[in-house]
C-alpha cells in the first residue's frame, strides 16, 4: 500500500438513512479512486479491536454498540495526499464544528453518530485497510 491511500467506513447511521449513494458521490466528486469496497457488519470483537486506541474513553461502549448495530460500507480510497485530503472532506469529529460542505456537516447527527470514518495517519490507513481487506481485494 502506498501513502496515497486511506481507509473509510460509512457508519451504520449512513447506511440506515439511505445515504450510501449520496456520500459516495461526494467521495467520487472529490477525486478519490475506489481501491476496495464492501458492505459488511462488524462484530463486537471487531469493533473493540478496531477502536482499541479509545478503549479507556468514556464513550467506548457507546461507540462499539453504534458501530456494530448494522451494516457499514468499508472502503480503501486513493488520491494524492489521501489521508489528509479525506480528513478535510469529512470534516471535524463533531458535525456541529465541521466546515460547510463537509460530509459530516451534511450527513452526521452528532459527535457520536458522525456518519463516516477516515484514517488519521498513513500508518493507520494501512493497518485499517488490512483489518478489512486482503491484498488481493485491493485494486
Ligand atoms: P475521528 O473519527 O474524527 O477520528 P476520534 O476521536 O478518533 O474521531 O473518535 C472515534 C469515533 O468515536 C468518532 O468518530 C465518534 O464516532 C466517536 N466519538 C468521538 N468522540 C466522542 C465523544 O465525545 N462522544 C461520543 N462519541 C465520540
Ligand atoms: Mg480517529
Amino acid at each position: 500500500m502506498t501513502t496515497n491511500r486511506t481507509f473509510t467506513m460509512l457508519k451504520p447511521d449512513s447506511v440506515e438513512k439511505g445515504n450510501i449513494g449520496a456520500i459516495l458521490e461526494k467521495i467520487n466528486s472529490a477525486g478519490f479512486r475506489i481501491v476496495a469496497m464492501k458492505l459488511t457488519q462488524m462484530s463486537n470483537k471487531d469493533a473493540r479491536n478496531f477502536y482499541s486506541i479509545h478503549r479507556e474513553r468514556p464513550f467506548f461502549d457507546e461507540l462499539v454498540s453504534y458501530m456494530t448495530r448494522g451494516p457499514i460500507v468499508a472502503a480503501v480510497l486513493e488520491k494524492e495526499d489521501a489521508v489528509e485530503q479525506f480528513r478535510l472532506l469529512i470534516g471535524s469529529t463533531d458535525p456541529a464544528a465541521a466546515a460547510a460542505g463537509t460530509i459530516r456537516k451534511l450527513f452526521a447527527t452528532s459527535i457520536s453518530e458522525n456518519a463516516i470514518h477516515g484514517s488519521d495517519t498513513n500508518e493507520n490507513a494501512l493497518i485499517e485497510s488490512r483489518f478489512h481487506f486482503s491484498e488481493e481485494d485491493m485494486f
